[in-house]
């Protein structure tokens, strides 16, 4: 007879592939034997940990739906269920990853010649190279389109003006991916540049509120003269780096809803321990409501982005069905975390108990990537065909 298993309400592990499954545990138990020591000496130093990014590599995990090149040619499935896996211990850590596999190695595989490919995603698959995503500028955010980083033509190669801000790894990067306007054309080009180039710099943002575990930054490019091989031939006009966040937006509605699942096993754990009015928390209504609520959301969203991986692994996908899932679980998992911090009473405060570094990452994985309301109108957009940005 069936019964509820309610830490796997819909039987998500039914519908995974053995090869999904077998990943997911690789993912699991380095995540919890590796990160999970690591996070709240990494969360009060802000310092980042060059080793995190090669011992995922070794494992597999870095650019894993990608064919040869030594990656693992998974299921993008697979690849939302070790974000997932990364995500229940820090987004901070999910943004490292996502940002390697999704906007550092998807591009140079989708748009980079055989030579970019074979110079990269070998050192990037391995971790033993770091690569950041630079497509945010001060002035240009929700509105990459305005962007005034430019490119121009010089000889034997182009000459790149600009700067970027808030971009994921971007101090500690030997890769760095540049969208830039070229001026011959007035299109946005990607370009890949390697560390150490004269006028190419990345100072750290400090003291951040949040993802303190990942490094950000800013990049500033003052004439920076590269060769023509620097381009990527395939990325002409925005639909490329849409493209590449297309993969990562996919694998953040997946990893926030590891981070929800964290608060919510803690919250349960400590509604059942502590007791108020000689009775556990957890016995109380309003205190089962709370967790009723992170837990089918929890449940929804998680089927919602597996179905969105079965079209993208089917080829069905559209971009609307990621904006879908992108706004959906990280608004419910930014909510139904903060109501689950209530459960702590004054040890919300705490870091030990970790709910509240969840909810303050969780309120950038609701901007990144495109912001709750950016999303909100893609979707309004194809529901009334009406453009509400601008
Ligand atoms: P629009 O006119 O709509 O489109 C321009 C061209 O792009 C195509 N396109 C897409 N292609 C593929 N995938 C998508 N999702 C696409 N969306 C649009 C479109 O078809 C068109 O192609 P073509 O051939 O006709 O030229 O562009 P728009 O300028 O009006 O932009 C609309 C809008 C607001 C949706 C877009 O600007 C947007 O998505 N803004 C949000 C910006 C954003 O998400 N930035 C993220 C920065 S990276 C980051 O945050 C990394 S954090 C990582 C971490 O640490 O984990
Ligand atoms: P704005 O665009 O100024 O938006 C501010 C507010 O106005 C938001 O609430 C937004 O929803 C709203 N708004 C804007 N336009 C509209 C509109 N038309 N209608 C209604 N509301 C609107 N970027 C990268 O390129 N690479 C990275 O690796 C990267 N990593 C990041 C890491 C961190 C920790 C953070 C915080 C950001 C990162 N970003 C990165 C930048 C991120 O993508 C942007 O912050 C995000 O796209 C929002 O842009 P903005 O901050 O300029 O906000």
């Amino acid at each position: 007879k069936p019964v509820f298993n309610w830490e796997d309400p819909f039987d998500l592990e039914g519908q995974l592939t053995e090869d999904e499954i077998a990943i997911r545990n690789v993912a699991r138990d380095f995540c919890q034997e590796y990160l999970a020591p690591r996070v709240l000496e990494a969360q009060r130093t802000e310092k980042f940990d060059a080793t995190i990014i090669p011992a995922m590599g070794a494992l597999g995990l870095l650019g894993p739906t990608i064919e040869g090149y030594g990656c693992a040619g998974a299921s993008n499935v697979a690849y939302g269920l070790i974000a997932r896996e990364i995500e229940r211990v820090d987004s901070g850590y999910r943004s490292t990853a996502s940002v390697q596999s999704s906007l550092v190695m998807h591009p140079i595989y989708t748009f980079g010649t055989e030579a970019q490919k074979q110079k990269y995603l070998p050192g990037l698959a391995k971790g033993e190279l770091l690569g950041c995503f630079g497509l945010t500028e001060a002035n240009h955010g929700s509105d990459p389109a305005g962007m005034d980083t430019t490119a121009e033509e010089a000889d034997g190669g182009y000459i790149l003006n600009g700067s970027k801000t808030w971009i994921s790894n971007a101090p500690v990067a030997d890769v760095f991916i540049i969208w830039a306007r070229c001026k011959w054309d007035n299109k946005v080009r990607g370009f890949v540049l390697d560390k150490g180039l004269k006028g190419l710099t990345a100072p750290k943002i400090e003291n951040k509120l949040a993802l303190r575990v990942s490094t950000t930054g800013s990049i500033f490019l003052d004439s920076v003269k590269v060769t023509h091989d620097a381009l990527l031939p395939g990325a002409t006009g925005l639909s490329a780096p849409f493209s590449c966040l297309n993969s990562a937006r996919f694998g953040i509605s997946w990893g926030v809803m590891g981070a929800l699942e964290d608060c919510l096993s803690r919250a349960q754990a400590y509604a059942l321990e502590r007791h108020q009015f000689k009775r556990p928390l957890a016995s109380f209504q309003l205190v089962q409501r709370k967790l009723v609520g992170a837990h089918t959301e929890i449940a929804l969203g998680l089927q919602a982005s597996l179905r969105v991986g079965r079209l993208k692994d089917e080829g069905k996908l559209v971009p609307e069905m990621i904006s879908m899932v992108k706004r959906n679980n990280c608004g419910k998992a930014l909510e139904q975390a903060r109501v689950l911090l209530d459960i702590f009473g004054g040890n919300a405060a705490a870091d030990e108990y970790h709910v509240g570094r969840h909810v303050a990452n969780l309120q950038v994985t609701n901007t990144y990537e495109g912001t709750h309301d950016i999303h909100t109108l893609i979707l309004g957009k194809a529901i009334t065909g009406i453009q509400a940005f601008s």
